[in-house]
């Protein structure tokens, strides 16, 4: 890291638990077993031009379509994340391809191999894996961890979910100009994509969900996938969990500007890093987001959409409130608005956002989190146990959702044309319009 990490300054707890949840097998029915991009047949109307976008100093109204038209149903919500995503891919990620014509490789308890193929061109990489310490018969269920750092691999592995470690610099170098990017996706789709390395690095998990599909599943699950990483590759834990379906658990940590952060929250935040600091210091967004660095009220999507991509999902955000450069504050109001997409999907059980602790230490091992963590790798991947949603946000970095937002949250209606997602059993409703903010 480049920045000092003073030390710790006990967090006062704002917690706050969502009004919804449901049984846990409900839960895990969200899925979307097998499909990386649920979307993909919405028909998606014409994008805005960059250049003539309005400035709205406020979150985007998530429920409002391209159109106007708000949404009415849960059903409702695939095609309108749909839009999101390719608002985001447009504004701020760059594009993230879909599975390329030539995916192969292999699966054992020790590790992972991907090959990729496209128009000719060709890549591999490969991934550790470490089973889980209770051992038992598998197939298990497998958190994805990005980068190594900061991630509690001896949590996920007694919890009863394997490791595997993914290096994503080999997809998508750091420390390449934006010209010349480097890394097996841009191998495949050329140095001068302009999508940045966390969509790259999001693409190479989806890959290697890919290569567990095809291996046959006799060692990890294909539909019991997690991710998770911190700092920058929290931005790219959060990044990969919005972009692949498959994913049934997200848990970024510390992921600052670029990750779960608002956009339109960071310039107003004291001394969280800058979205030119952002922009320029990796080419971890897209080429495209040069243009609102100064400006991210024009964007027309912001990151608690970004949330609501991976509604109604689980998700669990850990966030530093010690370090005012990790951003948290911007990251609590997008926690914040992406519970209303949550709630609004009657899913407020499978977010939760807890920055309340007490080492100051950047990508530090939290006894904090050991607990919540291990029930929604249990709720979401095994499919065993409960939990309810928290929002337990540090004093000092609490923003709030009333200052950010001049929409209301939906009653979605139930969607009997539909079956994804399902619909809530009777008697435990929606929660309404009320804010945790
Ligand atoms: C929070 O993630 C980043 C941050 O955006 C960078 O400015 C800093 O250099 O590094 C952080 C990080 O990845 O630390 C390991």
């Amino acid at each position: 890291a480049t920045f000092a990490v003073p030390g710790a300054v006990p967090a006062a707890s704002a917690g706050t638990s969502l009004a919804t949840s449901f049984a846990a097998s409900f839960a895990v029915s969200f899925a979307a077993a097998g499909v990386e991009d649920e979307g993909a047949g919405c028909a998606v109307p014409g994008l805005p031009d960059a250049g003539s976008l309005p400035a709205v100093s406020r979150l985007p109204d998530p429920f409002t379509r391209l159109d106007g038209t708000r949404i009415t149903t849960r059903s409702d919500w695939r095609c309108r994340r749909q839009e999101i995503r390719k608002l985001a891919e447009k504004f701020v990620y760059g594009e993230k391809p879909p599975k390329p014509a030539g995916v192969t490789g292999t699966v054992t308890s020790s590790a992972i191999t991907v090959n990729v193929a496209h128009n000719g061109r060709s890549a591999a990489f490969s991934a550790s894996v470490q089973l889980p310490t209770g051992g038992g018969a598998g197939p298990f269920p497998a958190v994805v961890v990005i980068g190594g750092l900061g991630a509690d691999t001896a949590t996920i592995r007694a919890a009863g979910a394997a490791v595997i470690s993914y290096d994503p610099l080999a997809v998508g170098r750091e420390g390449t100009p934006r010209s010349n990017k480097q890394g097996a996706f841009y191998t495949l789709y050329g140095a001068t994509s302009g999508t940045g390395i966390l969509a790259a690095w999001a693409w190479g998990v989806s890959r290697i969900i890919d290569v567990i599909e095809q291996s046959g599943g006799s060692i990890l699950r294909a539909d019991a996938t997690g991710v998770t990483g911190c700092s920058r590759y929290g931005k790219g834990a959060f990044v990969t969990g919005a972009f692949d379906q498959r994913i049934a658990l997200t848990m970024p940590i510390e992921s600052g500007s670029g990750g779960v952060a608002a956009l339109r929250a960071i310039p107003g935040e004291s001394g969280a890093q800058p979205l030119s600091s952002a922009y320029s210091e990796q080419p971890w967004l897209g080429d495209a987001f040069g243009s609102f660095t100064g400006g991210p009220n024009r964007l027309p999507v912001d990151t608690h959409e970004v949330v609501g991509m991976i509604a109604p999902r689980g998700l669990f955000i850990m966030d530093n409130p010690h370090i005012d450069w990790l951003a948290a504050r911007s990251a609590s109001v997008a926690a914040l608005g992406g519970a209303e997409i949550y709630k609004a999907l009657g899913a407020g059980g499978n977010l939760t956002y807890w920055s309340d602790v007490q080492d100051g230490t950047h990508c530090a091992t939290r006894s904090e989190w050991r607990t919540p963590m291990q029930q929604y790798i249990q709720k979401f991947l095994l499919n065993t146990g409960s939990s309810t949603g928290t929002m337990r946000i540090a004093a000092s970095k609490s923003g709030n959702l009333a200052e950010w937002r001049d929409w209301t949250t939906p009653a979605l209606g139930d969607s009997p044309s539909d079956t994804s997602p399902p619909t809530a059993p009777s008697g435990l409703a929606a929660s309404g319009t009320t804010s945790t903010g």
